[in-house]
């Protein structure tokens, strides 16, 4: 059994999509960021960086429990562990950790920037939403280009480099990506929502955000965007 410990943001879902699309046996621990409960002892054991999402699986590499963060790192486990969504061709094979890293480290940090300065920052900074809004139209950009020489994100087998990029992409309207300037990347998009796994994901995703906010009801909440509170949570948390 696998525990996923986590919100479905982009980062959890992408796992979510992969547990899914494997068929493991794997129930969802929910982990409220907005009440800070990425901060509890019990969740740092897991994540010692205090995000979402991480893993525990019961039978881990030596048969024991094993506990994960990083969400890309986790796909890369769960697709040996099963033997799916990795190709063993040697190529295709770093063609979809390429793939993958570019994810982790442009599509994920860029969009979510943008994101945070578009909607949560808490003064308005037009450089800033210029720097990240464009970035994140110049990654819809390469990722349109990518999609018009192959089929699936690394090759033309759908692996994990697909499953950690999708969730990313599901707010390309409100950037006017669409058919007309970006036809590969909405072949690929609809192709994505036509996976049932995808599909599966997506009904979770709403379910557990409407139990988490039930869950919630009546609590305090913790502005995660305060990155000084958050320094000062985090040594609360661990000081010996
Ligand atoms: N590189 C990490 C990023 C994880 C991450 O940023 N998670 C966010 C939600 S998507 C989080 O847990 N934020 C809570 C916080 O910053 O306190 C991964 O891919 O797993």
């Amino acid at each position: 059994m696998i525990e996923l410990h986590s919100s479905p943001t982009p980062n959890g879902q992408k796992v979510m999509i992969m547990l899914e699309e494997t068929g493991l046996a794997w129930k969802h621990i929910d982990v409220n960021i907005r009440l800070g409960e990425q901060f509890t002892p019990g969740h740092l054991k897991l994540s010692p960086n205090n995000k979402i999402p991480a893993i525990v699986d019961s039978d881990g590499p030596d048969g024991g429990p094993y506990t994960m963060m990083e969400s890309g790192a986790i796909l890369v486990y769960l697709a040996e562990k099963t033997g799916q969504f990795l190709p063993k061709d040697a190529r295709q094979r770093y063609d979809t950790l390429q793939w993958l890293i570019f994810q982790m480290a442009h599509v994920g940090p860029m969009f979510g920037q943008a994101n945070h300065f578009n909607n949560y920052a808490s003064v308005d900074i037009a450089y800033a939403k210029d720097r990240y809004n464009n970035e994140s139209v110049r990654l819809y950009r390469v990722l349109d280009n990518r999609l018009r020489d192959s089929t699936w994100l690394s090759c033309d087998e759908y692996s994990i480099a697909d499953m950690a990029t999708y969730p990313w992409t599901k707010g390309h309207k409100d950037r006017n990506v669409d058919q007309t300037g970006f036809p590969n990347f909405m072949r690929w998009f609809d192709a994505m929502e036509a996976r049932p796994a995808v599909q599966r994901n997506n009904v979770m995703a709403t379910e557990i955000r409407a139990r988490m906010a039930v869950a919630a009801e009546g609590k305090s909440t913790v502005n995660i965007f305060d990155t000084k509170d958050n320094a000062a949570r985090l040594t609360q948390a661990t000081r010996t």
